[in-house]
């Protein structure tokens, strides 16, 4: 078999996405997510420019080698632009790999290790009677667990709160940054540190109490704070027993994590900007973690993605995968066949994505009682629409950034 054509279809029902789509001489199509939001059209280039030509005439069937090659040939490593173009050819090989073998791709990884994965839901509110209602209703769509976000006196518009003013976007029932609302220029917010450090524990504190000790929390604090605050975050979080701590101190400093770990059992979870199976090695060896934060589409694919947690493994590490909807249907799809069949699987982060997106990409994905489940049908199990995708043209989206009250820019 060899790989016939490629195309590139870029897509923007509630957000951008970028799919290649390989077709192979014997009519097989494999389909794979490279979307970097925000970056979106830099990977377009990569892939058209760099990539195609390469591919055109090559055995579909060796994935590894042709991984190595679009890594190793390009002689300059790593960084996301590159690994997200990596990402969707691996994915689409591995579709490719699926449907010729007649196998939903979890059985080619080493088959289902779990009836389903446990999802977590995205619960948020300014204060604590929205914050409430909110889990109420995650607890109702049937989520066994909740990614707890809040608002902070003072600050006007935060990452993660559905209904807080002063962002056009951010009046439904979650949090959202799609193009259409957001705009060609990247919307500002606020943030305060300290501020947030005195609020947040007396929230979990509050949640405990109104929802009980058994239900798994989950927090993400988003690269803001510095590693001395972090400590201090999770030491005080201690009490209400959180699943993991997200993303605490920025990721280019790893180090960070040793300080962080001296002072604090809260579990950790970091990764979803990582581009490369080397990003977590330290992290993973010196047990600085507990938690991969990956996503096949920003990390080279579902190779990678498996090589890695089967590392992590060896040190009881488990995989919390990044599934917000910026990762397309097909990436996520990626994400739960990975998920069904590693032993060391943790928490998949689920974020469902909007009807025009689920008409563009039809998913054999289901959601039952809090597990998720990848489906049997061949391959990653997800089709695209090409004549529903060409009704919503690419819209330039960026993604937030933030300001301190004296101005200066901080990490979103
Ligand atoms: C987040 C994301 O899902 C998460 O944990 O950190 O919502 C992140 O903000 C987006 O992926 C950025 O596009
Ligand atoms: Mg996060």
């Amino acid at each position: 078999m060899k790989i016939d054509s490629a195309e590139i279809i870029v897509t923007s029902p509630d957000r951008n996405f970028v799919t290649l789509r390989l077709t192979t001489d014997e009519g097989l199509v494999g389909l794979g997510d490279g979307t970097l939001n925000g970056r979106e059209l830099a990977v377009v280039a990569y892939l058209k420019e760099h990539v195609v030509p390469l591919l055109i005439g090559r055995d579909p069937a060796a994935i590894e080698d042709t991984w190595q090659l679009l890594y190793r040939s390009a002689y300059w490593r790593r960084g996301p632009v590159t690994m997200a173009a990596i990402a969707a050819v691996d994915m689409a090989l591995w579709d490719i790999k699926g449907k010729a073998a007649g196998m939903p791709l979890y059985q080619l990884l080493g088959g289902a290790s779990r009836k389903g994965l446990m999802a977590y839901g995205h619960a948020s509110g300014k204060d604590l009677p929205e914050l409430f209602d909110s889990i109420r209703k995650y607890l109702a769509l049937g989520y066994r667990a909740i990614r707890v976000q809040t608002g902070v006196p003072g600050l006007h518009a935060i990452y993660g709160i559905a209904s807080q003013e002063g962002l056009p976007g951010n009046k439904g029932r979650r949090y959202d940054y799609e193009p259409a609302q957001r705009g060609a220029l990247p919307a500002q917010e606020d943030w305060d540190t300290r501020a947030y450090l005195r609020h947040v524990p007396g929230v979990f504190e509050a949640v405990r109490a109104e929802f009980g000790a058994e239900l798994p929390l989950l927090h993400d604090a988003h690269h803001r704070m510095t590693p001395i605050q972090a400590a201090k975050l999770g030491r005080a979080l201690e009490p209400y027993d959180l699943f993991w701590l997200e993303d605490c101190t920025p990721a280019e400093n790893q180090e960070a994590l040793r300080l962080v770990r001296q002072h604090t059992i809260t579990p950790l979870a970091i990764g979803e900007v990582f581009n490369t199976a080397w990003d977590f090695r330290t992290l993973i060896q010196e047990q600085l973690i507990d938690y991969v934060r990956a996503s096949a589409t920003h990390f080279g694919g579902i190779s990678p993605l498996k090589k890695i947690m089967d590392f992590a493994a060896l040190y009881q590490i488990k995989s919390g995968f990044h599934g917000p909807t910026d990762v397309s249907p097909v990436g996520f799809a990626a994400q739960l066949h990975v998920g069904l069949a590693i032993h060391n699987f943790g928490a998949q982060e689920y974020m469902e994505h909007g009807a025009r997106t689920n008409r563009v990409f039809r998913q054999s994905m289901t959601f039952k009682d809090g597990w998720l489940h990848p489906g049997d049908a061949p391959g990653l199990g997800v089709e695209l629409d090409r004549d529903e995708a060409g009704q919503y043209p690419y819209a330039t989206a960026y993604l937030p950034y933030n300001r301190l009250a004296d101005g200066t820019v901080h990490d979103w």
